[in-house]
């Protein structure tokens, strides 16, 4: 088999806030379903993320919070990391650019272009807002656009058209730190000389559009560059808070964070072959001939992906001997919008993701994002659209056809896949169907055609109800029971090959479907094949999807718009209300798990003067055993409740721990007697 050597790269989000659902749909989940589907196919791939922890969007919010721009990254690279994980992103690494190993990289590149004399110096006029006695850089300064009149456009570069001018260019410029009139004063940076590269570049998007088709989107964006003509890029800017730049008589002047944060792919790199004790692993994905490079962006990054780092790679590789390579191609995505409307933190529109996953899974989410990729317009994220999508196509089809199913072969044939026997009509073109299917979605997720692969995938569990309709494997089962054995292993085939083809959109669910068929994937060539034999013994199922109601998606609805504070004030009590609740030590003398549940133990307790049955939601955290003699403390006064039939007479107090599901019981000194009140 041809294994392709694939390097894929996703937009470094920047470390000053939590990402939400607009940034999965750009540049992340079109990725990971392209990286897992790769990795189904057998080839050799590695995906690269991480935190972009530069520039002046951190610093920003550092001195809107007054802390340093170190807590504001650490805390959101590891929110953010977190969130990706949750959401079931396959990064082989997610970084981040505030380590070593990046501002080495970045500093050798800055170097590479200072020694061979690419760069110019040049004396320009930049903000300065004299009443805080500072240079301004690009985002803290606030004005008109030149180019359309867009009136929140940066100082050297407007987010409404894309356009890039020079500071003294803004209209009715504004200081965001002090909302003074800001003045020009003269300062000195290193300039790219981009115009330079201009041809070469050209040459560049066209071959690879020829060879590898790129997106009209993103040929537009860099033909509009192009005729406009590139200009020096100033590549250094007047900050504490960055790379430094590696020049003496640069002190307080730090590295552009578009000229570093790009590179900070090839950083990250680095730290994965460290990672994985290899290395030359990073050499093998960034400077062989034999590797394809694909960078993943949203569309207000195509400019830095397409013309600024291919020119910075292409300065590299004019002089030195181990060259890089350039991006093969750069699928970038139109934005998603929310409910009609821009993702707006400050006016309450939109979800990040962490809040959402503590809502709903993973996997509906993936799916209805998959199944409406921004590809080629902007799309939007309606919550009715995610209930529809959940309970009337992942549930009630594929949900359903796989529920079915195995009903069936529980109920007829014991759980056991049986023989294939005699074929119809009917069967060998749900057979053939399945066969062209792995075909089928290579085809597209090749093209970077996520959202019309997503919609094949589903079109198989149509296709599976209804060849389960047809074949009427409940009349069969009567009359002629070699006829429905052929179905329901057909069926099942299907289940086979939809979990492995649905992966990329569905990994929780799809490892689920496999765990049920107690089977695992199989290479993507045979897939689509009747791989389950005869004989094959089934797991039992277990729910895949479960129906979202009407009253969670409009509850979710009523909350748009609506601002809170950041952080949510706990109502208060009086001593009064505290003192009606008795905390009491108490010692669990046996545990057991409750039947049919995941999360709770049944307990017995002892508090001294009494004994006493506690049913805990703490099955994910402790095995019955490790509990048995623990000092702990309950709410003694509780109403008693029945859960799962059980009575629980009390509440065992525990802390959440940062592990999702799981907690600590809180547990008491072995000194103190149980039935001691707590106050
Ligand atoms: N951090 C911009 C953004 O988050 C930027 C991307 C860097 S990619 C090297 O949109
Ligand atoms: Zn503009």
């Amino acid at each position: 088999m041809n294994r392709e050597k694939v390097l894929v790269t996703s937009a470094l989000p920047y470390a000053n806030g939590k990402i939400h659902l607009g940034h999965l749909s750009g540049a992340y989940l079109p990725a990971d379903i392209y990286v897992r589907y790769k990795r189904l196919k057998g080839d050799d791939i590695i995906y690269i993320c991480g935190s972009d922890e530069h520039g002046v969007p951190i610093t920003i919010s550092a001195d809107k919070e007054k802390v340093s721009p170190k807590v504001v990254i650490d805390r959101f690279h590891e929110q953010n990391k977190i969130a990706f994980e949750k959401f079931g992103m396959s990064f082989d690494i997610y970084s981040r650019t505030s380590l070593p190993v990046h501002h080495k990289t970045a500093q050798e590149f800055f170097k590479c272009y200072y020694d061979q004399g690419l760069l110019i110096e040049k004396k320009s006029l930049q903000f300065y807002d004299e009443k805080a006695k500072m240079f301004l850089p690009d985002r803290y300064v606030e004005g008109t656009c030149p180019k359309c009149g867009y009136e929140e456009a940066r100082s050297d570069e407007c987010e409404k058209c894309g356009s890039l001018y020079e500071p003294s260019e803004l209209i009715n410029p504004k200081s965001k730190i002090t909302g003074e009139t800001p003045v020009l004063k003269e300062t000195s940076h290193w300039y790219f000389p981009l115009g330079k590269y201009q041809e070469r570049l050209e040459k560049y998007i066209d071959e690879m559009n020829e060879k590898y088709g790129w997106k009209d989107n993103v040929l537009q964006y860099c033909r509009g560059w192009f005729k406009d003509g590139l200009k020096d890029r100033a590549y250094t800017r007047d900050l504490d808070w960055g790379v430094k730049v590696p020049l003496d008589g640069a002190e307080g002047k730090v590295l552009y964070v578009w000229f570093e944060a790009v590179l900070g792919y090839i950083s990250a790199t680095k730290e994965l072959s460290e990672q994985r004790n290899d290395p030359e692993l990073w050499k093998r994905y960034w400077q062989d001939t034999s590797t394809k490079y694909l960078a993943f962006i949203g569309k207000d990054n195509i400019v830095f992906h397409t013309i600024i780092f291919p020119a910075m790679l292409m300065g590299w590789n004019d002089v030195k001997d181990a060259k890089y390579l350039l991006p093969q191609n750069v699928p970038a995505n139109e934005f998603l919008n929310f409910e009609g409307k821009k993702f707006s933190k400050s006016r309450g529109w939109g979800v990040d993701v962490i809040e959402f996953l503590d809502m709903f899974p993973a996997d509906p989410l993936r799916y209805t994002l998959a199944a409406n990729l921004p590809e080629n317009k902007d799309t939007d994220f309606y919550w009715k659209e995610f209930q529809g999508r959940n309970n009337g196509e992942l549930a009630d089809i594929l949900g359903n056809f796989i529920n079915r199913t195995f009903t069936f072969a529980f109920k007829h044939f014991d759980g056991i896949v049986p023989q294939v026997g005699k074929l119809e009509k009917i069967d060998n073109d749900m057979i053939e169907l399945l066969k062209s299917y792995p075909g089928k979605i290579s085809g597209l997720i090749e093209r970077y055609k996520i959202k019309d692969a997503v919609f094949e995938m589903m079109n198989l569990a149509r296709a599976g109800n209804k060849y389960f309709n047809d074949s009427e494997p409940w009349v069969t089962v009567k009359k002629d029971k070699e006829k429905c054995a052929a179905a329901i292993n057909i069926c099942l085939n299907a289940i086979n090959t939809l979990a492995e083809i649905f992966e990329p959109v569905v990994p929780f669910s799809s490892g689920k479907i496999f765990k049920m068929l107690d089977t695992e994937k199989c290479s993507w060539e045979k897939c689509g094949e009747l791989n389950l034999k005869a004989g094959h013994k089934l797991n039992q199922p277990e729910i895949l999807f479960t129906k979202i109601e009407d009253k969670m998606i409009e509850e979710q609805i009523n909350k748009l718009g609506k601002v809170e504070t950041e952080v949510p004030q706990d109502e208060e009590i009086t001593i009064d209300d505290f003192k009606k609740v008795k905390l009491k030590t108490a010692v669990v003398v046996a545990a057991e798990k409750v039947k049919k549940s995941e999360k709770l133990l049944k307990l017995q307790i002892d508090l001294g003067s009494e004994k006493r049955q506690v049913v805990a939601g703490i099955a994910k955290s402790y095995e019955p055993e490790q509990l048995i003699g623990k000092k702990i403390l309950v709410v003694a006064n509780l109403k008693p409740a029945k859960l799962f039939g059980l009575d629980s007479q009390g509440m065992i107090l525990a802390l959440d721990t940062s592990e999702e599901g799981k907690v600590k019981i809180i547990e008491v000194d072995e000194s103190i007697s149980i039935g001691t009140a707590a106050k």
